[in-house]
């Protein structure tokens, strides 16, 4: 790897040996000895080589996990140590903010500040679901039988071993996305990072055990979809938490029914951002440039498709084309740039390959190059396009890259319609200064979260998931702890 002066000690000493799976509180490499090179996506140089789980490795954590969820400390912590030790988990993270940041845009591209945002929702996480430890309660329920008397009530308990598998567009805040509710319900859970981006995910791993989390509680397996599937299969897991592609949703979905698994699935998007006359438009063509660009526009509720209401179309269009071509696109560690790398080469070829189908079937490119943005590494410009037909491959699947692309609307319904059609429904969005109109169409809206003149305004409090083929369950928020645990009706009968 080439000489980087700006990474700290810490994150050069993270890189220098190989990285193993954590299976049972111990660093192990894969039983067959495999491993995968992961890649700076700024450089495309290798930045260190990782162990590669395979089933049979799976098939160790799963067993760890489920003793330590059986017999071990965890289940039997108190609620308020259990508390505790997530709060302090929570300061470690920020402690290191730096460190996971560093590591973070090292491995995905994104740039420091946005990584420097992960690791904060990481830590938040952390110290949200530290006060949910102690709130797990359950109800009295009164009952109506003549002559008897009886006193019943709910629990809410652990379901037992999750396995989450996570993307790579957010490595660290989806690894925590998982881990922490699991957690937190008193649940353990065998982690399967993304191939592309399994840095930070290790790197927390060695915190969690540094604060004290007991051996086998977090495991975690980096490595592809082999290893996913196997954990997927296992009769020795109860739940599997998913975030990624509508695609691979699909088959954890059939493979979970098996044997009926509990599932939570969070998949694709192709959020319609709704622009009427009437907004506010400075504001709304900043809203329109963040909802479509943030995160290198790999983001699940990134908004894709605009909709501009037709007297202001072409003033819009202006705005988030200016918008696209003052961000700077470049390497992290570059203190100009402002927009790091597509992760992976394979994401980079699918990107260019839809801007250039939209260019090749007579759209029009307002912003951006159907061209990559450099010679070395998977910079792609961010790319407004107009001229798009509701058919376009551009405009029904998800891209996952900087694209936007912008279609004229004259009336409500008409623009709601659009909207709505489509097999996702994760997020939408209205721009209006009418009140009414706002929430209106937010309601008429297919999606799990509506944003009004707003776009990526977020909190761990608030439930996310999608509508359609976007997803089932929420997470985050109480209704996301709910989704980890079981509710047990208990009935007593008073003689
Ligand atoms: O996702 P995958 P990929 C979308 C986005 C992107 C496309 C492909 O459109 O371009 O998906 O990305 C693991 N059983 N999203 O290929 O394949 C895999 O190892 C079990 C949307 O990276 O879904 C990784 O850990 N696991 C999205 C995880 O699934 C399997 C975020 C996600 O990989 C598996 C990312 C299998 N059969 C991509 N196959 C969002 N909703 O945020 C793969 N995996």
């Amino acid at each position: 790897m080439s000489e980087n002066p700006h990474l700290l000690p810490a994150v050069s000493s993270f890189l220098s040996s190989p990285r193993q799976l954590l299976i049972d509180g111990e660093w192990v490499d894969a039983k067959d000895g495999q491993t995968f090179a992961t890649v700076n996506p700024a450089t495309e140089e290798v930045l260190v080589q990782v162990a590669q789980a395979s089933a049979v490795d799976a098939d160790r954590a799963v067993v760890a996990a489920r003793n330590a969820f059986e017999t071990g400390p965890w289940s039997k912590m108190t609620p308020r140590d259990r508390s505790h030790l997530l709060w302090r988990i929570g300061d470690m993270i920020e402690e290191r903010t730096e460190e996971f940041a560093q590591l973070e845009s090292l491995d995905n591209g994104k740039s420091l500040e946005s990584a420097r945002g992960d690791v904060g929702v990481a830590a938040e996480l952390f110290r949200y679901f530290a006060g949910w430890a102690t709130k797990m309660e359950g109800t009295t329920i009164p009952m109506s039988v003549p002559g008897r008397d009886f006193h019943a009530y709910t629990r809410r308990e652990a379901i037992g071993v999750v396995a989450g598998i996570v993307p790579w567009n957010f490595p660290l805040t989806m690894a925590c996305f998982k881990i922490v509710p699991s957690i937190t319900a008193g649940n353990t859970i065998v982690l399967k990072p993304a191939e592309q981006t399994p840095l930070t995910a290790l790197r927390l791993g060695e915190l969690l055990l540094e604060a004290g989390v007991p051996a086998g509680v977090v495991n975690i397996l980096p490595g592809f979809g082999d290893a996913g599937a196997a954990l997927v299969d296992h009769p020795g897991v109860d739940k599997v938490a998913f975030t990624g592609s509508t695609e691979v949703g699909k088959k954890i979905a059939a493979g979970a029914s098996k044997s009926l698994k509990k599932v939570s699935l969070e998949l694709g998007g192709k959020a319609p951002n709704i622009i009427f006359a009437d907004a506010d438009l400075d504001a709304a063509i900043a809203g329109a440039a963040l909802a479509g660009f943030f995160n290198e526009g790999q983001c699940c509720v990134n908004g894709s498709r605009l909709y501009v209401q037709r007297e202001v179309f072409d003033q819009v269009v202006e705005g988030v084309a200016a918008a696209a071509k003052a961000i700077k696109v470049g390497d992290a560690f570059d203190p100009a740039a402002t927009m790091g790398p597509l992760v992976s080469q394979e994401q980079h070829e699918k990107v260019m390959g839809y801007v250039r189908g939209a260019v090749a079937d007579g759209a029009t490119l307002a912003a951006g190059s159907p061209d990559p943005a450099a010679d070395n590494g998977y910079f792609f410009a961010p790319t407004l396009i107009t001229g798009v037909t509701e058919q376009m491959a551009v405009q029904t699947d998800e891209i996952f890259g900087p694209v936007i692309t912008a279609i004229p609307f004259d009336t409500e319904d008409e623009v709601v319609a659009a909207a709505n059609n489509t097999v996702y429904g994760l997020a939408a969005g209205v721009w209006s200064r009418d009140l009414s109109t706002a929430h209106r169409v937010g309601s008429r809206l297919r999606a799990g979260t509506v944003w009004l003149n707003t776009w990526h305004a977020d909190d761990v409090t608030l439930p996310r998931g999608g509508f359609k083929q976007s997803g089932w369950g929420r997470e985050l928020g109480s209704f996301g702890l709910d989704d980890y645990t079981e509710l047990k009706t208990v009935i007593a009968e008073l003689r």
